[in-house]
């Protein structure tokens, strides 16, 4: 597929083809391990992409075929997180989780190879996931010295239950791309050299739908586990279809023509 480069980055490739946005590590020698100024750059691209009018769905991968993610780069872990340039510290992935699920676009994480440890909860925390034959899941923290109790928790226990959450941690094992279809892990296993043309061919159908009913899925999908802070986002989009109507617009015009507001032709439904 003819992808074009939005924007160069260091770490990541932020690229577009017909309403798709595609961003991906590109560390194949590090089976895509990120770095702080990996998710920095994956970061500012989900943002861009939010942005883009022309974007509709997004998708995650990782460069090479050998590696979705292996998650954090254990060789620039330091005292209190990973350690970029500036020799901060940080966990800045988990603000990366909660861009991919508040974007109000569908993600999708298009997975060959390895998607271990934060790389597996990036796939997690996507809307859908489609897998190549050749993928491998699992969490990697209690060997490593880690644990993602977050979303890589408690939303993995939502999708494959929580008897086999506590497996997949407490044992740290490898599954392959069958047994992640066979827990609802991933939505649809495929051999490696289709794994773009089917992605596309998903996103593309995600595109002829309505924009505003994916957008308030999505949103709903979240509100039902995040609480106030889902129910902030259903909200917001519920405030967004009402500035859209002629009955809210009725109220900002009577503010602004220093009248009262008439709002008496508006149906009280049932
Ligand atoms: O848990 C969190 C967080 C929790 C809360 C908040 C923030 C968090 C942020 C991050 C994380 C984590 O991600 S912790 C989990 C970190 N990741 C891992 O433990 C996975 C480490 N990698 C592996 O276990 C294996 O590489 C593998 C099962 C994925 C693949 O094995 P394989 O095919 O035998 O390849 P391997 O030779 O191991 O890897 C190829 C190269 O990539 C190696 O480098 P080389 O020896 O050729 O120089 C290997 O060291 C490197 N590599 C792979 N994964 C990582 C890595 N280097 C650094 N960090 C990695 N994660």
């Amino acid at each position: 597929y003819p992808w074009q480069t939005i924007k160069e980055y260091k770490e990541i490739l932020f690229q577009q083809y017909n309403g798709i946005g595609r961003i991906s590590i590109n560390r194949p020698e590090k089976h895509n391990a990120f770095t702080p100024l990996t998710v920095q750059e994956m970061s500012e691209a989900m943002e861009l992409a939010r942005q883009n009018p022309e974007i509709g769905v997004i998708v995650l991968s990782g460069e090479g075929g050998r590696a979705f993610c292996s998650g954090g780069d254990q060789s620039v872990r330091g005292h209190g997180g990973y350690v970029g340039e500036d020799t901060v510290p940080r966990l800045n992935v988990l603000d990366l989780q909660m861009q991919i699920r508040r974007i109000p676009k569908p993600v999708v994480a298009m997975v060959a190879g390895w998607a271990i440890g934060g790389g597996h909860v990036l796939h997690v925390v996507c809307d859908l996931t489609i897998a190549a034959e050749n993928a491998r899941f699992g969490q990697t923290g209690p060997n490593v010295g880690s644990f993602d109790g977050g979303f890589g928790a408690s939303y993995l226990a939502r999708i494959v239950g929580q008897k086999k959450a506590r497996e997949i941690w407490y044992l740290c094992d490898q599954y392959d791309a069958q047994d992640a279809l066979q827990m609802g892990l991933v939505n649809k296993v495929v051999p490696l050299e289709q794994l773009e043309e089917t992605t596309v061919a998903w996103c593309q159908k995600i595109l002829e739908k309505s924009p505003m009913a994916l957008r308030m899925l999505k949103s709903a999908f979240n509100a039902e586990l995040d609480g106030q802070a889902g129910i902030q986002e259903l909200a917001g989009n519920a405030t967004l279809l009402y500035y859209l109507s002629d009955e809210a617009k009725e109220g900002k015009n009577a503010f602004l023509e220093k009248r009262k507001p008439d709002f008496s032709k508006y149906p009280k439904f049932p």
